[in-house]
């Protein structure tokens, strides 16, 4: 199959409890399961992406930067939400994981051997992305943003985002702007629908 699904960053410290919560985020872990298990059944391949910090790192206020310390490597925090269930042969992409790496996009992340997630989506055939997750106007913008630079086509799944929205309008100006750079915006249950036709077609059910 072409298509690839992105789950970006649904960790616990991006939602409620966690160092950097975003409003709601834990709301997008459910449905993004329930794509990630039918985008595996159609064939496709799907990748969770993770802020995976040392615990020192120039994106942390303390050594210069913006954000209270987040998804620090190996604690609680950095673990996936629980709510999160993924497909078996899931692959999970590592960001941010040195000192001065900020890590925002998934596209700046690697697999466990150090493979970048654009080879591993070339590799695996994909053309078109269906993107979800946290932040809308951090990770998941520039996530996006580059997916759309590497010419996938993205589809932007825009009831399974949560915005951090730390000036009020940052998430819709993101959706926004992620829309003229040429992300399609669609839905869970559009996503479903696509999903299901591909799954029947195939099964040779009417
Ligand atoms: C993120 C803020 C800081 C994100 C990461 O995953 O969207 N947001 N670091």
């Amino acid at each position: 199959m072409d298509t690839g699904l992105l789950i970006v960053d649904v960790q616990n410290d991006f939602c409620a409890g966690g160092s950097l919560p975003v409003l709601g985020g834990e709301e997008v872990a459910r449905p993004l399961s329930r794509l990630a298990h039918l985008v595996a059944l159609a064939g496709g391949p799907v990748f969770a992406s993770r802020d995976w910090h040392p615990e020192k790192s120039s994106h942390f206020v303390e050594w210069g930067g913006k954000w209270p310390p987040h998804c620090v490597q190996g604690t609680e925090g950095a673990e996936f939400h629980p709510d999160l269930e993924l497909p078996e042969d899931a692959e999970t992409i590592s960001e941010g994981t040195t000192f001065g790496d900020e890590g925002y996009s998934a596209f700046d992340g690697t697999d466990g051997d150090g493979r970048p997630l654009d080879l591993l989506l070339k590799r695996a055939g994909v053309s078109r992305l269906y993107v979800g997750g946290l932040a809308t106007d951090a990770c998941v913008q520039a996530s996006v943003f580059d997916a759309i630079g590497k010419g996938y086509e993205v589809r932007l799944i825009v009831d399974a985002i949560r915005a951090l929205d730390l000036d009020p309008g940052d998430g819709e100006r993101a959706v926004t702007e992620m829309r003229i750079a040429g992300a399609r915006l669609t839905t869970v249950e559009a996503v479903v629908r696509d999903l299901e036709l591909v799954l029947e077609t195939r099964s040779g059910a009417p």
